[in-house]
């Protein structure tokens, strides 16, 4: 109940203007079994009012997660900018994020392969700042005015609006065998971080060069990064598509409860800062977004963190009306001319004007800016202010020329003075030309697995495409650009003729391989929040799920016991003990680990055809297992293959260490040659 609520004398439901509601469960009618009245304006407020509930969901982007959070300032970098969100260490700034599947419509799948949006919004006293960045570094596109021509191919076709969600048709691929520019950015969609394990473990990146401004007017260029301490971590792609049928909320849901049970997740905020100068040796340009900048040329120096704390009160107060924009900076940054970016400043603010349907976007809570404003705009839908004063206008003489513009000297925000000169034009720097050598970089930075992903993701997203012609103008035009083995993979996974060598000697690229592009180099330092599943039967040994359950909160991990049905078992001495779920309720996909609970019922263990599946998609998907007591039997009955994430044990303790430590990488790739003859 808010304040307001409070000082009604009623605490009861009302109308829109206050009015109590005597009868919520029936329309008001002439006779009980007569019609409707007119008069019934109860029922015609809800009713209008319940038709009014959405707004045209974001074109893009449109599934999303939000939380609040705090930004603390924990380096030094007023040497390169006067923003006084990064004045002074330990400065905390509140803020916003929005995390987003970009493809898919607002009830599209978690789990879908994509990019995800990541979308900062800081209420700093100098007005909202809004990083508006992606969990890949790179973007498709070089110039805005591809971007409605991408997003029409990517979206679903426009026939029978299929599929959703999903780059595997025929029109994305034939966009991306016709624009070699979006080749860089395909290979990381293909690859494993478009499916993230959740949002908690994905980097974020604000693609673009922008700049910083120090108090002395000195330019920097900048590309922000914000990096998860929870590491980076990814799905394989079976369970991407197993999460999006038994759990479609698994993302939304994860953010969710880490933030609800206090392992509040954290980022630490980063920028690659380099000059004009430095900009120049290199044989890319950083005014194209489908160019990274490799760590080992500009390392990252750390800004802040971040931590999201607080879940939402109101989804669609918050997480639906929240408008970001890339051109909400303050003083101390500015922007760079990337065509991209530069799109991108006017765009934004004309989608909040069509989707929020007002020009006082800026006043609704979530966007509204923390430090007074001052705009002598008046009017428009849903003003929500009551300016005060005399004048409205700019200069004026009635009101003591307040608000007026602020001075020169102040450090108020002035666009840097960068000399620009050219002929009006329509055309693309020669500096944009080349659309492969990041994308081989790319390619040769990643460890084995992650490059048989994306040969894996091509092969099946290729196979989805109807036309021969496409299907074969990606392989020869695209990859066999990029890497001929992965062209060769792919060619001979479509049934397509081998394509001839044909990467481009002009433009190899300037560092072959980056280590800091792979996932690897992005591990957790511990097993917060990580779930494992423990899967018990009547006559399971109530002493292991007492120590496991210890030893997890400890951990600050999670567990739950899952059992055949939502009843309790009873325990091996005879007690009841309440379960969190049933095994085909909870499915293993939505979690990191399981232990088969040792008891005296190994065979009822063996005749559950639920439990054997929760057990062998555990291990197919290569994730840690634990086997106890008794149940260590179901190794040779399972027919599994030991390794370094499967334990048995007689007793926890003497493994825990080493499970944790398997929990803690996640997946254990070596596993995956193993499974691959396990079916799905
Ligand atoms: Fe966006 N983008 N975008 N985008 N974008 C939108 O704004 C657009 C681009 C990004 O959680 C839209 O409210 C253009 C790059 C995020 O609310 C829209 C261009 C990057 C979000 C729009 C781009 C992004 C959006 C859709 C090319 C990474 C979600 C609805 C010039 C750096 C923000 C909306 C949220 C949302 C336009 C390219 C990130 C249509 C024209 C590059 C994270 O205005």
């Amino acid at each position: 109940m808010s304040q307001d609520d409070k000082k009604c004398p009623y605490s009861h439901l009302t109308t829109d203007f206050g009015a109590p509601v005597v009868d919520n469960q029936n329309s008001m009618t002439a006779g009980a079994r007569g019609p409707l009245l007119a008069q019934d304006l109860w029922l015609n407020e809800k009713l209008a009012n319940f038709v009014r509930e959405v707004i045209p969901e974001r074109r893009m982007h449109a599934k999303g997660s939000g939380a609040f959070g705090t930004f603390t300032v924990t380096h030094d970098i007023t040497q390169y900018t006067r923003a006084k969100i990064f004045s002074e260490i330990g400065k905390k700034t509140e803020m916003f994020a929005r995390f987003t599947t970009v493809a898919g419509e607002r009830g599209a799948a978690d789990a879908e392969r994509d990019i995800r949006g990541f979308a900062l919004k800081f209420y700093t006293e100098e007005g909202n700042y809004d990083l508006v960045g992606n969990n890949i570094p790179v973007f498709f596109i070089q110039d805005a005015i591809k971007f409605p021509d991408f997003v029409h191919a990517v979206k679903p076709e426009d026939a029978n609006e299929v599929p959703t969600g999903q780059s595997a048709h025929d029109t994305f691929w034939d966009f991306i065998s016709l624009n070699t520019e979006a080749s860089h950015m395909t290979t990381w969609i293909m690859s494993d971080r478009a499916i993230p394990r959740n949002l908690r473990s994905i980097q974020g990146f604000g693609v673009h060069t922008f700049r910083l401004i120090n108090k002395n007017n000195e330019a920097f260029l900048v590309k922000f990064h914000w990096t998860p301490k929870q590491g980076v971590a990814q799905v394989v792609w079976d369970e991407a598509l197993k999460i999006n049928g038994k759990d479609p909320d698994f993302h939304r849901r994860d953010l969710w409860d880490a933030i609800e049970r206090g392992n509040y997740p954290e980022w630490e905020l980063g920028a690659q800062i380099f000059s004009e100068e430095d900009a120049k040796q290199w044989d890319f340009d950083v005014l194209d977004a489908t160019k990274l900048i490799p760590e080992e040329l500009v390392p990252v120096t750390p800004l802040g963190k971040f931590v999201l704390n607080k879940n939402t009160d109101d989804f669609f107060a918050e997480t639906e009306q929240v408008a970001f924009s890339p051109a909400n900076i303050v003083s101390g940054i500015d922007f760079s001319n990337d065509p991209l970016l530069q799109g991108r400043l006017f765009s934004y603010t004309d989608t909040h004007l069509h989707r929020l349907g007002t020009v006082n976007f800026n006043q609704i809570p979530i966007n509204k800016p923390v430090c007074p404003f001052h705009t002598n705009r008046r009017g428009g839908y849903a003003n929500h202010e009551v300016y005060k004063g005399k004048a409205n206008y700019e200069p004026n003489s009635v009101d003591e020329n307040w608000p007026r513009e602020s001075p020169n000297d102040s450090g108020a925000f002035k666009t840097h003075p960068e000399e620009v000169q050219g002929s009006k034009l329509r055309a693309r720097p020669e500096s944009f030309a080349d659309h492969f050598s990041q994308a081989t970089m790319h390619y040769h930075s990643l460890e084995k697995h992650e490059q048989q992903h994306i040969k894996d993701a091509y092969s099946f997203e290729l196979s989805k495409v109807k036309s021969e012609d496409i299907r074969r103008r990606v392989v020869y035009a695209v990859l066999a650009n990029i890497d001929l083995d992965l062209a060769e993979y792919v060619a001979k996974e479509l049934g397509i003729k081998t394509p001839p060598k044909q990467q481009d000697s002009l433009h190899q690229p300037v560092i072959a391989s980056s280590k800091r592009l792979s996932t690897s180099s992005f591990p957790a330092s511990d097993i917060k929040q990580r779930k494992i599943a423990l899967l018990v039967h009547d006559g399971v040994n109530a002493s292991s799920i007492d120590d496991i359950k210890i030893w997890a909160e400890a951990e600050k991990a999670i567990v739950e016991t899952l059992a055949p049905n939502a009843a309790p078992v009873k325990s091996s001495d005879g007690n009841e003990i309440p379960v969190d779920g049933r095994q085909n309720g909870e499915p293993s996909v939505t979690y990191d680990a399981v232990i088969a609970i040792d008891g005296n019922n190994l065979e009822v263990f063996k005749a559950d055809g639920v439990s054997k599946h929760y057990v062998l998609e555990t291990y197919k998907h290569l994730k840690p297992i634990v086997f106890l007591g008794d149940k260590c039997a179901l190794i040779d009955e399972f027919q599994l293959t030991k390794d370094a994430a499967l334990f048995s044990t007689q007793n926890f303790k003497e493994i825990q260490d080493q499970f944790k430590q398997a929990i803690q990488n996640h997946r254990l790739w070596d596993r995956e040659k193993v499974v691959a003859a396990i079916p799905a």
